[in-house]
């Protein structure tokens, strides 16, 4: 039989070729690139200025202190992951003091980093809520409406960013969610919205829990970036508290993928808040229903080390110290890049005795603007495409920019090529 025989009769040869990943397909491009000059902007992935990945030294002093201590193994976790770890993770999003927690109305379990603990929740509601349309954030990180499709969920978009204002459409978000079915489920994002870097204010928060409670509507929050957003673990999770404290019930997937920069280990958490003990004890045993047959139980690695750094007081300060570092570091890429656009737009060339204003058309100062780990640039397809021709800056298709891959040499790089593409596409 000839080979190419052989590759007709394959029972898989129907079988198409996938696009890649609109969001881990930019790093496989880039990968491919041989050009010195390229710069990844795409995957939301924290580099220091050398732009290196960084490991904490935090995590990499848990990780020495797991080592050593011999009395660990490597049984398997139960279905519902690491006790120690779940307990933490419960505190660190609803607070310390959270009556919630004390009350024993919130189960949490772990998960495989933010994307399994949104999968987990999405399949519980499916099976359990009575109600099967989810209402996301127009736009929203790609995943989302993946995650809820597939667990058997119906995806409806809410009114989130306006783009002539670069800003929160506040009043399109009322509307939609006003007209929303009660007990319809609302994916919220914590903090640092992805891809706009644009949040609600507290009060505007506030206006969102009391129209959502109002109609029973089921808030689950996302919140992959809690310390990204301000340097601050609490305040970027005052969203979530503020839902917590009117008593009403919520779920919220929790990643450590950014803040503990624990991308690979895929460690995250699922918390379910209910009325009741009873409901919440009752709520996770129908969880375990749902892992059990998904992956068993989580991975024990990433999740030990959370578990050790949240529980050390030292560790736990340390930590917040890199975190903030990280946070603050973004910020002054935001500056640094805003600056360099500026500086283009203040540049005059002398030509002959007439002054030309040569600038960078536009208003940036969303880039200040906005917060966490993206700039949503507002730069169309084309223009990225011809930043990634021209300039090998490599970026999602929707203009979203990872302010946390740039760093200061670079900055003149990209405003170069910010300034090459809105000069020559429309
Ligand atoms: N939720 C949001 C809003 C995210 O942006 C991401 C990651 C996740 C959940 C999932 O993260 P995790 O499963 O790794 O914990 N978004 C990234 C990476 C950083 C990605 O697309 O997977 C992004 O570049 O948008």
């Amino acid at each position: 039989m000839s080979a190419s025989s052989d590759h007709q009769d394959s029972v898989f040869s129907h079988v198409v070729q996938a696009p890649e990943d609109p969001i881990l397909g930019v790093t496989v491009a880039y990968n491919k690139d041989p050009n010195p000059i390229k710069l990844n902007l795409g995957v939301g992935a924290y580099r220091t200025e050398e732009g290196k990945p960084l490991v904490l030294n935090v995590v990499r002093r848990a990780e020495q202190m797991l080592v050593n201590d011999q009395s660990r193994v490597k049984e398997y976790l139960p279905i519902i992951g690491l006790s120690d770890f779940n307990k933490s993770s419960a505190k660190l999003i609803f607070g310390a003091d959270s009556t919630a927690i004390q009350e024993n109305r919130v189960t949490t379990v772990q998960c495989l980093s933010g994307t399994g603990s949104l999968r987990v929740g999405a399949e519980f509601l499916a099976r359990h809520y009575h109600e099967h349309t989810i209402y996301i954030p127009q736009p929203t990180w790609g995943n989302h409406p993946k995650i809820f499709n597939l667990a058997g969920l119906s995806v409806k978009p809410y009114r989130y960013y306006n783009p002539q204002t670069r800003g929160l459409d506040f009043q399109g978000l009322l509307e939609d969610l006003g007209a929303a079915p009660s007990g319809a489920i609302v994916l919220l994002h914590a903090c640092a919205h992805n891809p706009t870097g644009v949040d609600p204010t507290l009060d505007q928060w506030e206006q969102i829990r009391q129209l959502m409670r109002s109609k029973g509507l089921l808030p689950f929050f996302d919140s992959a970036y809690q310390g990204f957003a301000s340097g601050s673990l609490d305040a970027d999770a005052q969203s979530v508290r503020m839902f917590v404290a009117d008593g009403g019930e919520c779920l919220a997937a929790q990643s450590y993928a950014k803040n503990m920069g624990l991308y690979g280990e895929r460690v995250g958490a699922l918390s379910i808040v209910c009325k009741t003990a009873d409901v919440a004890s009752r709520v996770e045993s129908q969880l375990k229903m749902v892992i059990r047959p998904m992956y068993s139980n989580p991975p024990i690695h990433g999740a030990s080390i959370v578990a050790v750094i949240l529980k050390d007081r030292d560790l736990y300060n340390e930590w917040t110290v890199e975190l903030k570092a990280m946070a603050d570091r973004i910020i002054s890429m935001r500056k640094q890049l805003f600056d360099a656009l500026q500086a283009k737009g203040m540049a005059y060339k002398l030509l002959f005795t007439l002054v030309i204003h040569v600038c960078t058309p536009g208003d940036w100062s969303h880039i200040i603007k906005q917060i966490g780990m993206f700039t949503f640039t507002g730069l169309n397809t084309e223009q990225v495409a011809f930043m990634t021709r021209e300039y090998h800056i490599y970026m999602t298709s929707d203009g979203r920019i990872s302010m946390a891959g740039l760093n200061s040499r670079k900055v003149p790089h990209l405003a170069d090529a910010i300034h090459a593409a809105v000069a020559s596409i429309a």
